[in-house]
């Protein structure tokens, strides 16, 4: 009955280790290079594992992604076929990425980066901005995150549209399925956000072409995946005008190399990957539950589908 973690960084690995330990005192908990016996681990709890690091679990009953997407275990061209891959979701997840969205969609309607560079200037300009039901921001992905913060936004009063694979149902919002869909849901969108997961089916999707099909000088906030964007025809969007701004908080590299274009851009902002981060506290008691719950169950409802690829 062991279960090996492993993130990047040694210091957050031990965090989790001690977090689980607490609230599994009848589980051995390791980090990853430190199991004695690979045959007694029965689950692994990753974020973003080395290539070939599940392969020698051979008993392994679960693989636990310290997340959301499950596209970093995935990733792996070595992982064991056929083992559950459950995902590590909440409200807490939800509430950050709630809050990331919702000052990221504001303070592009409220044109706060001109704002402040017209500070910088001494420039009293008073911008006036369309009321938000006059502003349409549109959602990929309408999942856990995605559902939230468009319902959130259509509170606020925004015109909202969300697109997703399935046909969905959301108060206050328009929402649109399928890649038949996808050119309707992103006529008239001015900010767009990206919330979907990473698959086969969405790399690349934030590209020149759909940018191409937004309102002239719409905005773009990615806080999904970085492989969902082409950086390049970002680079181009904004030079044409076509995107006025950007808000990146997921890069195709992470942490983002610090010669990349993104850093200097003065219509991009750049955030490190924390629109929403489970903290160990906090996840360790939902990846205790989901253990607890597979071995009781052999099955949780975070369980992702890895066929389909989230
Ligand atoms: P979910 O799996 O709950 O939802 C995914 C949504 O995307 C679903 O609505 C799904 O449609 C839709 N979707 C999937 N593929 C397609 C497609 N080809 N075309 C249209 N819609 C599609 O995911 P979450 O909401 O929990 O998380 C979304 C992503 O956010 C994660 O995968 C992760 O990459 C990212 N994330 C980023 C964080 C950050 O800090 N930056 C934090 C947490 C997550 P359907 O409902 O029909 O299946
Ligand atoms: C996630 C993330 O997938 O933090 O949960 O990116």
């Amino acid at each position: 009955m062991s279960i090996a973690v492993s993130l990047p960084a040694n210091d957050k690995t031990e965090w989790w280790c001690k977090m689980l330990r607490d609230l599994m005192p009848d589980w051995d908990i390791y980090p990853i290079n430190q199991v004695p016996d690979p045959d007694a681990v029965t689950y692994s709890v990753v974020w973003r594992p080395a290539t070939g690091a599940m392969t020698p679990f051979r008993n392994l009953k679960a693989i636990v992604s310290l997340g959301a997407g499950i596209d970093h275990v995935l990733a792996d061209k070595e992982l064991p076929q056929d083992v559950p891959i459950i995902r590590t979701v909440g409200t807490d997840l939800t509430q950050r990425m709630k809050e990331y969205i919702a000052l990221h969609v504001l303070r592009h309607h409220r044109e706060l980066p001109q704002i402040q560079a017209n500070q910088v200037a001494h420039l009293w300009d008073q911008i006036i901005v369309p009321p938000a039901p006059e502003r349409r921001v549109g959602i990929m992905g309408l999942g856990n995150l995605g559902a939230a913060a468009a319902q959130l936004l259509a509170q606020i009063g925004f015109d909202v549209v969300g697109w997703s694979r399935s046909p969905k149902t959301i108060e206050g919002v328009t929402t649109y399925s399928g890649d038949e869909a996808f050119g309707a849901f992103l006529e008239g969108t001015e900010i767009l956000v990206c919330l979907l997961p990473l698959t086969e089916s969405t790399l690349g999707i934030l590209n020149a072409d759909t940018f191409n099909r937004l309102r002239r000088g719409a905005c773009i906030i990615n806080a999904a995946r970085g492989s969902h964007m082409v950086d390049s025809d970002l680079i181009d969007a904004l030079g044409s005008g076509q995107i006025s701004g950007a808000t990146l908080d997921v890069f195709h590299v992470e942490p983002l190399p610090k010669d990349h274009p993104f850093w200097d851009h003065p219509r991009i902002t750049v955030t490190p990957h924390v629109a929403s981060m489970i903290d160990a506290p906090t996840g360790s008691k939902i990846v205790a539950k989901n253990i607890r719950a597979f071995e009781d169950a052999g099955t949780v409802a975070d369980l992702a589908d890895a066929k389909r690829g989230y």
